[in-house]
C-alpha cells in the first residue's frame, strides 16, 4: 500500500505561487508553509499545564502572500469557493466567520503588539493537511500565515526560539478569540517549533520545549495515521466542556492547573472531588465524572514522561504499551473517543501494531499506530476489514514522518 506522505514542498510552493499570480495578477512576496501534526502521547494535557509530545507531519499548508497598500485583506483558499475580502480593521474578534478567522486572527493578534502591514495583504492558501481530521489543519493555516507576516513585515520573530514562542502565542490568541475555539496551544507549538526527525516534548506549565530524537527508520518502524473520516470540531461542545471540568476541578483543589496534582497527590485529590464540582457557567459535574477526568489528565502526564524515557532507551515495545494505556484512558475516563477510533485501534493492535491510540482532540479525527515497516499493509488491511465489517466508510491512511517547522518554502523552477 502506498501511504499518503504529503506533497513535494517545492512543487507545492510553485503551484500556490501560480495560483496567487492567476488570482491577483501580481508576484507574491514569497511562499511559506507550516505542517500539520500528530501527537504521540499527552492528550488533553496542554490546557492543564501538562506535557505533550507532538511531531510535525510532512503534510503542510502553503501560503503565497503579498503586502498590499490599499488597506484591504483578501484571503483565498483552494479548499473554499468563498474568498474573504474586507478592510484590514475587520480582522478582529466577532467580525470573521469560517476558515478565514484563522489567518485573520493571526493578523489581529500579532497586530496587538507589532506593527504588521498597516496597509493589508493578499494571500492564497493550498494544503495537503486533511481538513477537519484532527491533524491540525487550522494550526497549519495559522502558522503559515504567522511566518509569512513575520517576514513580510520584517518583525524577525521567526529567527529565534523566543520569537517563535511569540508567534505561537499570537496564533493561540487568534484561535481562541477570533475563531472562537478555546484550544490549548499544543498544535501551534508543534507547527512552529518542531524539528525534522524529532518529536517535540512540550511543557505547557513553563513554556519550555525539548527535541526528542524519533528515528523510526532506525527501528524499522512506520507511524501509520488512520483517518477515520469522522469530522470533528473544537469550537465548542464536548472539547469546551472537558476543559471547563478540568478548570473547575483545579479551582476546587486550590491549584493553578491539574499539573500540580501529580501521581503522588492523585488519590487525595480524587477523594476531595467525590462530591463533584461547580462549573464556571453555573452548571455542575458529578463526582464520578470529574474524578475520571482528573485521573486521565494526571496519569496521561506521567505517561508522557515514561514514553520519552522509553524512546530514549530505545524500548519501542514499552512506548507502544503506553500508547495503548493512553487510548484506554481517553476512551474510558476522558470519554473523547468514538467507535470508529476504538475499532481502528483494536484492529491495528490485533494485526501486530506495537501501539495505537487516538490522536488530537478526539470525537472523530485520526488514530496513530506504531507498526513494523513490513507489517504496514497487514495492519492497514486489518483496519479496512474491520471498518467494512462495521459498515463504516473506508478509512484513509497517511504516513507520519517527523518533519520541520513552519518556514519559507522555495518554489520549484523550470530547471528543477
Ligand atoms: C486539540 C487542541 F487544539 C489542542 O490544544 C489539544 O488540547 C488537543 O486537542 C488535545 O490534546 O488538538
Amino acid at each position: 500500500m502506498t501511504l499518503d506522505a504529503g506533497w513535494d514542498e517545492h512543487e507545492a510552493a510553485r503551484r500556490v505561487a501560480d495560483a496567487y499570480r492567476a488570482r491577483f495578477g501580481a508576484e507574491p512576496d514569497g511562499v511559506w508553509s507550516a505542517p500539520g501534526r500528530v501527537n504521540l502521547i499527552g492528550e488533553h494535557t496542554d490546557y492543564n499545564g501538562g506535557l505533550c509530545l507532538p511531531l510535525a507531519l510532512r503534510h503542510r499548508t502553503y501560503v503565497a502572500l503579498g503586502a498590499a497598500a490599499d488597506g484591504v485583506v483578501e484571503l483565498a483558499s483552494s479548499a473554499s469557493p468563498e474568498p474573504w475580502r474586507a478592510p484590514r480593521g475587520d480582522a478582529c474578534p466577532g467580525a470573521v466567520a469560517g476558515w478565514a478567522a484563522y489567518p485573520a486572527g493571526v493578523l489581529w493578534a500579532l497586530g496587538e503588539h507589532h506593527d504588521v502591514l498597516p496597509g493589508g495583504f493578499r494571500a492564497v492558501f493550498d494544503s495537503c493537511v486533511p481538513l477537519g481530521s484532527g491533524l491540525s489543519s487550522s494550526a497549519a493555516i495559522q502558522c503559515s500565515t504567522a511566518v509569512a507576516l513575520d517576514e513580510v513585515a520584517a518583525l524577525g520573530l521567526g529567527a529565534s526560539d523566543g520569537g517563535r514562542a511569540e508567534l505561537v502565542e499570537a496564533c493561540v490568541r487568534g484561535e481562541n478569540e477570533v475563531a472562537g475555539a478555546r484550544t490549548g496551544g499544543m498544535d501551534q507549538s508543534a507547527s512552529l517549533l518542531a524539528r525534522e526527525g524529532h518529536a517535540l516534548l512540550l511543557d505547557m506549565r513553563d513554556g519550555s520545549h525539548r527535541h526528542v530524537p524519533f528515528a523510526l527508520d532506525e527501528h524499522g518502524l512506520t507511524l501509520l495515521v488512520i483517518d477515520t473520516r469522522v469530522a470533528h470540531t473544537h469550537a465548542g461542545g464536548e472539547y469546551a466542556s472537558r476543559r471547563a471540568e478540568c478548570e473547575a476541578a483545579a479551582v476546587q483543589l486550590g491549584v493553578a492547573t491539574l499539573r500540580e496534582v501529580g501521581c503522588d497527590g492523585l488519590d487525595a485529590a480524587l477523594e476531595r472531588l467525590a462530591g463533584g464540582v461547580a462549573l464556571a457557567d453555573g452548571g455542575s459535574s458529578a463526582g464520578d465524572v470529574v474524578r475520571r477526568r482528573v485521573r486521565h489528565v494526571v496519569t496521561e502526564i506521567a505517561r508522557v514522561e515514561a514514553f520519552v524515557e522509553a524512546l530514549e532507551r530505545g524500548d519501542l515495545d514499552a512506548a507502544g504499551a503506553l500508547m495503548v494505556a493512553s487510548h484506554a484512558s481517553l476512551r474510558d475516563d476522558y470519554e473523547v473517543s468514538c467507535r470508529e477510533l476504538d475499532v481502528a485501534v483494536s484492529a491495528a493492535l490485533d494485526a501486530g501494531a506495537l501501539g495505537a491510540r487516538m490522536t488530537g482532540g478526539g470525537f472523530g479525527g485520526c488514530a496513530i499506530a506504531l507498526v513494523r515497516a513490513d507489517r504496514v499493509d497487514a495492519v492497514a488491511g486489518a483496519v479496512e476489514g474491520a471498518y467494512a465489517a462495521e459498515g463504516f466508510a473506508p478509512p484513509r491512511f497517511l504516513e507520519a514522518r517527523p518533519s520541520g517547522a513552519a518556514r519559507r518554502s522555495e518554489a520549484a523552477t523550470a530547471a528543477d
